[in-house]
């Protein structure tokens, strides 16, 4: 494939409401979109990078920096583009998944285009719809996070996800364990925030029949998230531990994890994603999509991958409106048993709206290959 050049577009959205973690808040996503353009189509690639190095070591200027100082100029010196080799190209660059992720998304994405392609038909997808599970923040007091989780209820999410830390844990769970029924599909998620001393809290959790704990401890305690694992009855699911399908083989045979939660944009693309998928079902390990406030471009290739058939558990597959008032491409909405739809149509299968996109780019740089 024959690439003219990369657009490195910044996009600004507001988020309806603040995104509490234990990690920080967010109030606006800072989006980094790749565009990779031929001369018959053009492809998308968001990277998930935040703005501040503190869910990971990456973030959006560091991202940016790095496609346009070092990604591009290796992509440049080859004669043709097969999007299914450009990870072997960028190798050479430590890290810098999220960053790799992008451009490997943008150039699938014209690819597919091109070849009149679904994501979800390229990636092996066998459903054409997916359930959807919705993530809550941390919120100031109880009340409040039982409102907020009773409105996600109401809308037909079939699965919540809440955001713990040291503080918040035990007592907003029973909560919304006991207002919400033993029916509810609940999870927590506490973004590394805990360490192995913190077990006995961590296995009161326990008496919830939660569906999984993500992430208590640190990204490269693997060893420990196998010790705490012996400790619960709570199934441990990676996520910031698991960057590649090497690490999801490294932490099943450890006996660090039950579940494994894959995000496309930080494991390095939806190829990697598909290999840790791969692993995981080999295993007998189950895996589901998570997010990290995607806009509609990305969330688009992420409901392909939930379509695979190791995807056993709802994801982080939200419709639009859970953060944004309004998306970039046409909204992704929820159908009325919970379920989002995998996008049919060429490549990504949506495509920006000029005039949104336009109004919330913040920058734009043409690099010609
Ligand atoms: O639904 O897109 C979504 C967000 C789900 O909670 C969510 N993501 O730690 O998994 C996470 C968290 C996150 C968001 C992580 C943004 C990093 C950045």
């Amino acid at each position: 494939m024959k690439v003219n050049g990369f657009e490195l577009r910044r996009v600004s959205m507001p988020l309806k409401a603040p995104f509490r973690t234990s990690f920080g808040v967010e109030h606006e996503r800072d989006v980094l979109l790749v565009r990779a353009e031929t001369a018959d189509a053009e492809g998308w690639g968001e990277c998930v990078a935040m703005s501040e190095p503190l869910y990971s070591s990456e973030y959006v200027d560091g991202a940016a920096e790095v496609i346009r100082r070092f990604l591009l100029p290796a992509l440049a010196s080859q004669v043709s583009l097969d999007p299914r080799h450009v990870a072997r190209v960028l190798e050479p660059f430590k890290g810098h998944r999220m960053a790799k992720a992008a451009v490997e998304t943008a150039l699938l994405d014209v690819w597919l285009r091109e070849r009149g392609e679904s994501f979800g038909s390229f990636l092996g997808a066998v459903r054409d719809r997916v359930p959807a599970g919705v993530s809550v923040g941390i919120m100031d007091s109880v009340p409040q996070l039982l409102d907020a989780v009773a409105e996600y209820v109401e809308q037909g999410y079939v699965r919540i996800k809440l955001k713990i830390a040291p503080g918040w844990d035990v007592e907003p769970v029973r909560a919304v364990r006991e207002r919400f029924g033993s029916d509810l599909l609940l999870q927590v998620d506490a973004n590394a925030a805990y360490t192995l001393a913190d077990a006995v809290t961590l296995a009161r959790l326990d008496d919830f029949d939660l569906l999984l704990i993500e992430q208590p401890l640190a990204e490269d305690d693997l060893r420990q998230h196998a010790e705490l694992a012996r400790l619960l009855r709570t199934p441990v699911c990676l996520d910031e531990s698991i960057e590649s399908a090497k690490d999801a083989a490294d932490a099943i045979a450890l006996g660090a994890c039950r579940v494994v939660n894959i995000k496309p944009g930080r494991v390095g693309g939806y190829l990697e994603a598909r290999r840790i998928h791969d692993v995981c079902v080999a295993h007998g390990v189950a895996v589901w999509c998570g997010g990290m406030l995607e806009s509609g471009l990305g969330r688009a290739a992420n409901i392909a991958l939930a379509a695979l058939p190791g995807f056993t558990l709802p994801g982080d597959t939200s419709a639009s409106d859970r953060y944004y008032a309004e998306d970039i491409t046409e909204p992704f909405r929820l159908d009325a048993d919970g379920c989002v739809t995998v996008p049919s149509g060429p490549g990504l299968g949506v495509q920006p709206v000029r005039d949104i996109l336009d109004a919330r780019t913040t920058s734009s740089d043409w690099l010609p290959l």
